[in-house]
């Protein structure tokens, strides 16, 4: 497999396999706002499959709230209307008439969900209280639009809230949260680093910011998923209490954490390459691809065998493809769409009782025995996930870097990108002015002692940082 235009020109290659694979068309009139085409669409669902079953098994409940949220409402928490004022829609009008309260367009739905928060919650035992929702958000971002990565409609929003009797409870909460985040992204072969936000680039509103973040090809990274503690600030705007054990009202303490489109985008790129998609078979809508090898006078007998084959492999999904094309043709066009694996059942394999196999990942040919192909094909489809896994992992860890000073980071980040990580003494104008000398964003801190000086001001050190240019 070759990944030289995946590397060294990302957006034409971004841009390319997005409308040709038919994830997305992006001719919609709107800047920032884009169509799901069915394809697309489908590795969408099985996604959100993923992150559906996680969530449940750790008792979230799915829930749905208004798209509209009123302009009092969501003015009540300052922090968090100074984070998004600049960034929101706002619904003026019904028809002709002006509307006495302006409605936004939600950009995030806090304000939506804690005023019935604050109705829904009495007592402890009321709590933990767990809900998700997977919705459109839209955010009038003024940074470079992109398709699925930086949206002005975030079409798949997954958003968790929840409350608890405590502080300790809320802490548990966040692990579970990035628990919760790292399996996600472990089941979509998703290479992450997670790291604590600096405080000045914490969510509007929380009390401190876990961020993931993967690395693309090209050398910036792009945050992937967001778990705010939220401590009591919201429930004191709110007003969201309960009787605590002791019979005094006390605030609830609250955690939210978020996902949006910008997974299915590193899924796309971390494992694509020159030829185009290849989807992690957990994600892919056609797991794997049954081509029929017709030879003259052997196509009846060819089409009977491809048919029991679909039989037996029934429970994975499977996609006869059929068309009065040659079989290089298919081929390609397969292979764009990132299929994770191609059977070819052609007269002499039906001779030698065995099904031909082609790696979408490696490209690697093989034979599979007939007898048993349902095992054998799931034993194959796990095997391409576990290399795709390893390989993005390795393939990012080979682009991190452990500097000692400036000197040493600057030349890496401009030439190769990546992420590079320093020991840092914690002063923010001193991270301001890091992030400006290396032009590039802190990530956060990561959970290591620093072993020297702040790389910035030759202070004590207090954290290690990472820092990237990110998109
Ligand atoms: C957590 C969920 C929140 O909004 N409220 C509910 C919290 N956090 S966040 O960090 O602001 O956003 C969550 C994740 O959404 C992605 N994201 C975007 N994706 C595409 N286009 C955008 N314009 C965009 N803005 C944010 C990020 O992955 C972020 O981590
Ligand atoms: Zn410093």
């Amino acid at each position: 497999m070759t990944r030289e235009r995946w590397r060294s020109s990302f957006s034409e290659w971004y841009n390319e396999v997005i409308e040709r694979a038919q994830i997305l068309d992006v001719r919609y009139p709107v800047k920032g706002l884009y169509v799901w085409f069915p394809y697309g669409f489908q590795v969408r669902k099985h996604v959100l499959g993923v992150i559906r079953r996680l969530l449940e098994e750790k008792g979230h409940q799915e829930t749905l709230f208004p798209l509209l949220i009123p302009e009092d409402e969501f003015a009540k928490e300052a922090q968090h209307i100074k984070g998004f004022e600049d960034e929101v829609y706002w619904v003026t009008h019904g028809g002709l008439e002006p509307l006495n309260v302006k409605l936004a367009l939600r950009p995030t739905s806090e304000t939506a969900i804690y005023p019935m928060f604050k109705v829904w919650i009495r007592s402890h035992s009321d709590m933990p209280l767990k809900i998700y929702q997977v919705v459109n958000t839209f955010r009038y971002e003024t940074k470079h639009t992109r398709p699925l990565i930086r949206l002005r409609e975030i079409t798949t929003f997954k958003e968790a809230h929840t409350a608890h009797a405590s502080w300790e409870d809320a802490e548990g909460q966040v692990r579970e949260a990035v628990g919760i985040y790292k399996a996600f992204f472990d089941a979509l072969c998703i290479p992450y680093t997670v790291s604590r936000r600096p405080p000045w680039d914490k969510f509007p509103g929380a009390e401190y910011t876990t961020a993931f973040d993967t690395l693309f090809p090209e050398g910036r990274t792009l945050q992937i998923g967001t778990v705010h503690n939220l401590g009591q600030n919201f429930a004191r705007t709110f007003g969201i209490t309960f009787e605590n054990l002791k019979g005094e009202q006390e605030h609830v303490y609250q955690t939210c954490y978020g996902i949006s489109d910008r997974v299915i985008a590193s899924l796309l790129v971390v494992h694509g390459d020159d030829k185009g998609l290849c989807l992690p078979p957990v994600a892919a809508p056609i797991q794997a691809v049954i081509i029929p090898i017709w030879f003259k006078g052997k196509g009846d007998e060819v089409n009977q065998e491809v048919a029991r084959l679909k039989d037996e492999l029934a429970g994975l999904r499977i996609h006869v493809d059929g068309r009065e094309l040659r079989p290089g043709n298919k081929f390609y066009d397969w292979e764009l769409k990132g299929v994770p694996l191609r059977i070819e059942v052609g007269p002499k394999d039906i001779a030698a009782g065995q099904v031909t196999v082609v790696r979408r990942d490696t490209g690697e040919k093989g034979a599979l025995p007939r007898a048993g192909i349902k095992e054998g094909i799931e034993r194959l489809l796990d095997d391409i996930a576990t290399s795709l896994r390893e390989r993005a992992w390795k393939e990012m860890e080979s682009r991190i870097a452990k500097c000692a000073n400036l000197d040493e980071a600057a030349p890496i980040l401009k030439e190769r990108g990546g992420i590079v990580r320093v020991d840092w003494c914690g002063d923010e104008a001193c991270g301001k002015a890091l992030e400006e000398r290396l032009d590039t964003d802190i990530l956060g801190t990561i959970e290591e002692q620093p072993k020297g000086l702040c790389a910035g001001c030759g202070h004590e050190a207090k954290h290690v940082i990472q820092l990237a240019r990110t998109f």
